[in-house]
């Protein structure tokens, strides 16, 4: 076993590999960027090197300086975990030159691998089942035409050099073969500069299904079972399971010995994942799978494999990595009950699934057990930034059956609180919920099919929900002026104040949910309680605000613990599966803004500044757009709160802004 490793990577999956190097009593060594110096896969390794800027290009991506960084630190062998430099030949063997162990298969059998064409060919020879097509050197319009007819329609133009989707093109009649071949040879060119095609039967309804194999220097080879991930949107998983809803043990029999076959044919060492389309137009059928392509990395969903066979593979790596055999044969790999992960974003459903970055104000998971996994990267108060992926967590249960590990996953959703940017939770309650999808009755096409069963309907927060929000405000004001009070009973806190005289009163709240203001009458009725008033609705709430910032309240007498996180006027409040966003609207707050206001005006997340539309000294508007910066290839406007005076100008128009940050001042008018 190693002593020491380098983690070529940051979020979950270096803080997954530090999890197990722990455990085996190996040294960690992190790599980070600029913007990860706090992130947890820092804080959790026992040394870290810092390698560039934020941008992936300038660091994470860079092997000379990772090589660097092992060599500096005396790490003997570096895991890239999964994207990066994990599928990078020339990382692998620029490893090998500086004498440090790649945690991953042979430089060979990735470049193997890499090609789809040659990869099939490869495939076909070996006796792993291919879809039926075309995938020869000659690319004459002709000869394609011809070979497409005897393919039958519909057909499947893909790019050699593609991969994830790019580059397909279905073509249903031979009339329209000639202007997609052209249309798909444009794509190729313009995306691999590789123009090259192949044909291959259109398969109507598909299911991905892949299989984990494990293989080690010494000529052994197994698989762990498969991983159905067909519930995927635009080719990014969503969903992944294991063991495949409805497989047989006979399916599952030739998959793992096609997909065993596959890595023995290109001299496999590590872990690697074979994927296969399957036909399921009839069903799953053993004799309806084809090869696809073979990942020569650890992939994201690899937890549900190892719920089901209580393996750990990263350990596997290492041992394989470090000359060991497999720790078991294939007689000795079983499967237990079933597992499903789901993929927990910063992104909007609502929005098109829009990335949404900001701070994490507030990150609670669910708890973790035997039957719940949780692997992250992230803390509460760290950002979702632009510059990487924003996956915050994958959530992976485990139970006996599909069926309660679906319950599972739902109740464990339910659980997250999350404040500061917009995650997919809701949308990934009603996916594990969706009663086709609870029957099993999946494919590739599932998302698109049910989409306005799943995108979480915009619905106006509910009165409850305003009556909570108006209780927490309510114990936060009291505990303000309580702590001001302390020791001063002559301040103005502890005088004839409003609080003490609305205790017996009431007062009025209006809060901005969406573009609506909503007036809302509290009662205030004791001193852990209001009666809210709004339209012709009341409800009493009564609670207390507890120090990790969850409200424990009683809603006309029924209890729950809710969070309430608040930034300045923004609340958000967090039910079981079911997040609001209210704005608390002060009205002297609105009018002193009509009348000139002054301030920084801040970055609201990290970006290019790519217009500056003002000159210091000019008079502007309330309103008047000043700046317009560039984040998530979205513009953002910057406009004046109130009517005043530009004092300062801290950027141009190409500068990089850190989210925050003061991009210029206005002085109000008076
Ligand atoms: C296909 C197919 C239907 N027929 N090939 C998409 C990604 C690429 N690796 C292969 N893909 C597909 N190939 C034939 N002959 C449908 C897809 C496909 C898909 C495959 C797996 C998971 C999700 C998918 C979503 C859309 C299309």
């Amino acid at each position: 076993m190693f002593r020491k490793i380098l983690i070529a990577n940051r979020g979950e999956i270096a803080c997954r590999i530090i999890r197990t190097a722990k455990r085996l009593g190996v040294g960690t060594v992190a790599v980070y960027s600029d913007a990860d110096a706090q992130a947890r896969h820092v804080l959790m390794a026992d040394e870290a090197v810092h390698i560039g800027p934020a941008p992936v290009r300038d660091s994470y991506l860079v092997a000379e300086r990772i090589i660097a960084a092992a060599r500096l630190t005396g790490a003997e062998a570096i895991h890239p975990g999964y994207g990066f430099l994990s599928e990078n030949a020339g990382f692998a063997r620029a490893c090998a030159e500086a004498g440090i162990v790649f945690i991953g298969p042979p430089p060979a059998a990735i470049e193997a691998m890499g090609l789809k064409g040659a990869a099939k060919a490869l495939m076909e020879k070996a006796k792993v089942p291919v879809v039926p097509g075309y995938h020869g050197d000659d690319q004459t319009p002709e000869l394609l035409a011809k070979e497409a007819e005897r393919i039958g329609y519909p057909v499947l133009i893909k790019a050699v050099a593609g991969g994830g989707g790019k580059g397909m093109r279905r073509v249903d009649t031979a009339q329209d073969f000639a202007a997609a071949l052209a249309g798909a040879k444009r794509e190729a060119a313009n995306a691999f500069g590789d123009d090259k095609v192949l044909l291959e039967k259109y398969l109507v309804k598909p299911r991905h299904i892949e299989i984990q194999v494990f293989a080690d220097a010494k000529g052994n080879a197994v698989h762990l079972f498969e991983r159905d991930c067909s519930v995927q949107r635009r080719h990014q998983k969503v969903l992944e399971e294991a063991p495949a809803p409805d497989m047989s043990s006979q399916m599952r029999q030739a998959m793992g010995a096609a997909a065993v076959a596959a890595a023995k044919a290109i001299g496999y060492v590590g872990a690697g994942t074979v994927e296969f389309i399957a036909d399921v137009s009839e069903g799953l059928r053993a004799d309806r799978f084809y090869f696809m392509e073979m990942n020569t990395r650890l992939q994201v969903e690899h937890p549900v494999t190892e719920m089901i066979t209580g393996q750990d593979l990263v350990e596997w790596q290492l041992r394989v990595a470090g000359g060991e055999e497999l720790p078991l044969r294939q007689e000795q790999l079983t499967i237990s009950g079933h597992a499903v992960e789901a993929r927990v974003y910063a992104e909007d459903p609502v929005r098109n699934f829009l990335p949404s970055v900001g701070v994490l104000h507030r990150l609670r998971s669910p708890a973790e057990n035997a039957h719940v996994r949780v692997d992250t990267g992230v803390s509460e108060g760290d950002a979702v930034t632009p510059y990487y992926d924003p996956m915050i967590a994958k959530l992976i249960v485990w139970d006996t059956d599909r069926k309660s590990a679906l319950r599972r996953l739902r109740q464990a959703l339910g659980e997250y609180q999350i404040a500061g940017v917009a995650t997919n939770t809701a949308f990934l309650i009603a996916l594990a919920g969706h009663p086709a999808f609870v029957e099993g009755d999946l494919d590739t096409g599932f998302i698109e099919r049910f989409r306005s069963d799943l995108i979480p309907q915009q619905t106006p927060a509910p009165v409850s929900v305003l009556a909570l929000a108006a209780l927490a405000v309510t114990l936060e004001r009291r505990a303000q002026a309580a702590a001001m009070s302390v020791g001063d009973p002559w301040s103005p806190w502890s005088a004839v104040n409003g609080w003490r005289m609305n205790d017996v009163g009431w007062d009025e709240l209006i809060f901005k949910d969406r573009d609506t203001d909503i007036a809302c009458r509290i009662e205030y009725v004791g001193a852990d309680a209001v009666r809210l008033r709004v339209q012709d609705k009341e409800v009493l709430v009564q609670g207390t605000l507890e120090a990790d910032g969850t409200l424990d309240a009683a809603l006309d007498g029924r209890r729950m613990k809710i969070g309430i996180v608040r930034q300045g006027d923004d609340l958000t409040i967090l039910l079981p599966g079911e997040t609001h966003k209210l704005t608390l609207v002060d009205p002297r707050v609105v009018s002193a803004i009509d009348e000139g206001a002054g301030g920084q005006l801040n970055a609201p997340m990290p970006g290019k500044v790519v217009q500056v539309l003002v000159a210091e000294g000019a008079k502007v508007e309330k309103g008047q757009a000043l700046m317009i910066l560039e984040a998530m290839k979205m513009e953002h406007t910057i406009s004046a709160p109130g009517r005043g005076v530009v004092a300062k100008i801290n950027f141009q128009a190409g500068d990089q802004v850190t989210e925050g940050v003061s991009l210029l001042s206005i002085e109000g008018e008076d």
